[in-house]
């Protein structure tokens, strides 16, 4: 793959070095160099990394690095508890960091610190208002990094992509292509009977319009034109797996991360993570459908501000239904889940009556245990798209928030209806 797109390394941009203390800097509505310096509130944080261990602070370190946060105070002591950890330290640390990267920084410290206490845990998180803020979400999570070992993903921060860039024109090889060709051959040839009719429906229309075909990936720079025309999705290249946080963030305001990159030639029919295939087969068509679009858009502004524990749960909602979700369709079981129709392989699995089926509902489903290596073992069954919507809305209802958002589509902000 031939792309301008920098690796993962976050270019510093000398603009955003002289941070505002606190307040939000008033937004000006000028251009596109005035949006990335906007909204640069940061603020001081004290936190407290306990246990950690004493080989582990060089990592400790890394992190406050890998978030150019700025140290004013870095303090070790021996862990307090338990008494005879004498191989760990807690760290006392007070430094300066954006607000949009707070919940991402202390996630990542989990990773080396059994616990984190911060001086604002009972704040809200810092969420996007506008579109443009959606520049700030970019936190990509590292699954394997070879210098982490622990279950807890690293994250890093890119900022590749602004909004109102271009998007990025690749030029994939022939091998790349020819990946492309099978995948798409072979998926092809089971939508028919295996996807649900608002997808095939999308299909054929991407088919028609968006240079959908065997011998050509599309480019998002179209695809994204074709999604603005039907339901006002849009696409922005995305360097990775983003957290969960970032990615349902960025779908209240309708816009969806893509990856550009495509998988291994070894293994065309599964990837456990996305790619271009997931991307552009999986999701696309769906996001064209009205409902659908409403309904990944609710999942995102339930997100908006919600707590660490209750982004969890909407993140596997998420995971069973814009993912693997299954509905019924002229009394059979059709796939809408993109993660199922973007894999050959799980697309015939899941309909194959060997996994178990569950009726949808989004209580049940956003505790479900799931692992995303392999195929699911349990699938969640809505009545129809309107339904899976309805039951979401008045799940996300109950999520209890100091705020009411409403989304206005003439400005792509939120704002707070409880706020005068
Ligand atoms: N990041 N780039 C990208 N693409 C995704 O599909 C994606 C993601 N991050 C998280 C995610 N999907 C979901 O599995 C949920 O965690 C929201
Ligand atoms: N398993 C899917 C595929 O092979 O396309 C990708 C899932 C991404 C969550
Ligand atoms: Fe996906």
């Amino acid at each position: 793959m031939k792309t301008d797109l920098v690796g993962m390394s976050a270019p510093k941009e000398e603009a955003n070095k002289e941070e505002t203390c606190g307040a939000e800097p008033s937004n000006s509505q000028g251009s596109l160099d005035s949006n990335r310096e906007d909204d640069r509130a940061s603020l001081i944080l004290t936190l407290t990394l306990c246990n950690v261990r004493k080989i582990e602070l060089s990592k400790a370190a890394q992190v406050f690095e890998v978030f150019e946060t700025q140290i004013y105070h870095f303090e070790t002591r021996g862990a307090k508890k338990p008494k005879n950890s004498v191989d760990d330290l807690d760290i006392f640390v007070e430094c300066e960091v954006h607000s949009a990267d707070v919940a991402v920084l202390i996630t990542s410290l989990k990773s080396v610190a059994k616990d984190v206490k911060t001086s604002r845990e009972d704040k809200v998180p810092w969420f996007p208002r506008k579109i443009q803020d959606l520049d700030k979400c970019h936190h990509l999570i590292t699954k394997y990094d070879p210098s982490l070992d622990h279950g807890h993903p690293m994250c890093h921060i890119s900022s590749l992509h602004y909004r109102g860039d271009p998007l990025p024109h690749i030029e994939y090889t022939a091998q790349e292509t020819a990946t492309w060709r099978e995948v798409y051959r072979k998926l092809r040839s089971l939508y028919p009977t295996h996807a649900c009719t608002q997808y095939l429906d999308a299909f054929q229309q991407l088919e028609k319009h968006c240079g959908y075909r065997e011998d050509n990936i599309p480019q998002l720079q179209d695809v994204s034109r074709f999604l603005q025309e039907r339901t006002g999705f849009q696409l922005r290249p995305a360097a990775g797996l983003l957290s969960a946080r970032d990615f349902l963030a960025s779908l209240a305001f309708r816009v969806f991360q893509c990856t550009q990159y495509i998988r291994h030639f070894s293994s065309p029919m599964h990837s456990p993570e996305p790619d271009c295939c997931h991307e552009l087969l999986g999701h696309v068509p769906m996001l064209a459908d009205r409902e659908f679009a409403q309904f990944s858009q609710d999942i995102g502004l339930a997100s908006l501000g919600s707590s660490e524990e209750e982004i969890e749960k909407l993140a596997t909602l998420y995971w069973f239904t814009v993912e693997f979700g299954l509905c019924k369709q002229n009394g059979l079981i059709k796939a809408y889940g993109a993660g199922l129709l973007s894999s050959y392989g799980e697309l015939m699995y899941a309909l194959s009556n060997k996994p178990e089926y569950k009726p949808f509902d989004p209580a049940v489903a956003a505790v479900h245990p799931y692992q995303d290596q392999a195929f699911q073992p349990v699938y969640f069954v809505a009545e129809n798209l309107e339904d899976a919507k309805v039951k979401l809305q008045s799940y996300a209802m109950k999520i209890k928030k100091p705020f009411a958002l409403h989304y206005d589509p003439f400005t792509g902000s939120v704002e707070d209806l409880n706020s005068p």
